[in-house]
């Protein structure tokens, strides 16, 4: 059969973020994150693993861009640690920490791969945290003080940015379920999360416009496709709906806040609505859906629901007990999109599978099948008027999987984590050859 071609423009890129592979925690003057503090407590990661050594990219990022551009890829996109600008959340700009992301900008553009930034990839300054976080509504004013500050010093570098890594799992899994940081198990902080990281997104992209910043700038959501498993659970699949998907796209897209996401139903963030409410001032959602120029969308698999309005597995899982694979669920979202939404360009930010054991490999069939059959899903989605612009493969390496730790391998490239040494998997090899021919094998 024929291969499935791509748009000539398309953007082949991978992913990965700051505390997930930098290392290099005290370096350079960088402030501790809550991930630090996190960590800090061994019960909180499987293993006991901390930060440390992550990938060791701190260090090693001129040979990893080196092996991006033997794999041929596009763009990479990677996280700034906010605290390794600000080390305490505000006051002076740490120079050592922009003089590191400049260096890193560089030896990308050298070697012709776009830069795609995300500025807040879930390890906010404790020194934040300890005045309340994402709780409090300062936070999204000292964001976008942060924003500016790398705008003003990357900003003549034609890049992607993106503002917030999925709000909604640093809220519902950081300040909801306990399980990441900053580790609290209140609804209402979850929700107060939620609105506070929009409203930063939304200064964000006001403060990209008025600093003259090159390129693009959007937010990064990871969505969920949600099946109703019979007739009778197409209500509660609704409301699953609303918490996962339409509380972040809604308010981003068409500046309304979905009532149904909020309140005592089950399949809805469990938070009361009336307080939801009175965070928000007059105006807010204006800036939460200033017009960006793209929508960054991080898919991973579906999930079911029941007539109790409870998710269920409807999918094989891979390692990752929360992710039921299933490809065409990205042309699902994909068609949705453009049929729900204005029109706006669509960049698949985040894509990918673990390795079902701990151990290093490089034989991974099963991730080679995940990334083929998810691009072909996206190739009919564009046969189909999807405006889709690009595909980044999660990850580039294998690196610390925030609770799970070193546990789960989620690389491209496998890393040793005692020599730092990289080892392309087979999937490096056959999303090299996609690249190479801007095209996937239709069977
Ligand atoms: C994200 C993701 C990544 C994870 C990946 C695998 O928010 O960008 O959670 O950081 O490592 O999704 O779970």
């Amino acid at each position: 059969a024929e291969p499935m071609g791509f748009p000539a423009d398309y953007l082949w890129g991978t992913a990965t973020s700051a505390f997930q592979v930098e290392g290099a925690t005290t370096v350079d003057g960088r402030g501790p994150s809550i991930w630090d503090a996190f960590t800090a407590v061994k019960a909180n990661i499987r293993g006991g693993a901390t930060g440390e050594p992550g990938a060791d990219q701190y260090r090693r990022y001129e040979s990893d861009a080196d092996l991006m551009s033997d794999l041929g890829v596009g763009a990479y996109r990677f996280s700034i640690s906010w605290s390794r600008i600000f080390p305490t959340g505000a006051g002076q700009v740490n120079r050592a920490g922009v003089d590191h992301y400049r260096a890193l900008v560089e030896a990308l553009v050298a070697r012709g791969i776009r830069p795609a930034i995300t500025l807040f990839h879930w390890d906010l300054p404790q020194a934040l945290q300890d005045g309340g976080g994402w709780q409090e509504r300062d936070t999204a004013t000292r964001f976008a003080e942060y924003a500016r500050t790398l705008f003003d010093a990357l900003g003549d570098v034609e890049a992607d940015w993106f503002t917030i890594n999925e709000p909604k799992t640093h809220a519902f899994v950081g300040h909801w379920y306990g399980v990441h940081a900053p580790g609290l198990t209140d609804p209402d902080a979850a929700a107060a999360a939620v609105h506070h990281q929009l409203l930063a997104h939304g200064l964000a992209v006001q403060a990209f416009r008025a600093s003259g910043a090159r390129g693009r700038i959007g937010i990064a959501l990871n969505l969920l496709p949600v099946y109703a498993t019979d007739p009778d659970a197409t209500g509660g699949a609704d409301r699953v709906d609303a918490s996962e998907n339409r509380l972040f796209l809604d308010p981003v897209l068409l500046g309304t806040y979905p009532v149904e996401a909020i309140g005592p139903y089950p399949g809805s963030l469990p938070a009361d609505a009336a307080a939801f409410e009175a965070l928000q001032q007059p105006g807010d959602l204006d800036v939460v859906s200033e017009p960006c120029d793209l929508l960054a969308i991080q898919y991973y698999g579906v999930t079911g629901v029941d007539p109790g309005g409870n998710t269920v597995t409807i999918e094989p899982t891979s390692a990752a007990s929360w992710q039921q694979i299933r490809a065409e669920g990205l042309y699902d979202l994909l068609t949705r999109l453009r049929d729900e939404y204005p029109a706006i360009p669509l960049l698949i930010t985040e894509n990918g599978m673990p390795d079902p054991l701990p151990a290093v490999t490089v034989d991974d069939p099963y991730r080679v099948d995940y990334l083929r059959t998810h691009f072909q899903q996206a190739a009919r989605a564009i046969g189909e008027g999807v405006p889709l612009i690009g595909h980044f493969v999660w990850s580039l390496l294998d690196n610390f999987e925030w609770a799970e730790g070193y546990a789960q391998r989620w690389g491209i490239v496998a890393v040793d984590f005692d020599t730092q040494e990289r080892m392309p998997k087979a999937s490096a090899g056959f999303f090299s050859d996609v690249i190479a021919s801007n095209a996937v094998s239709s069977a």
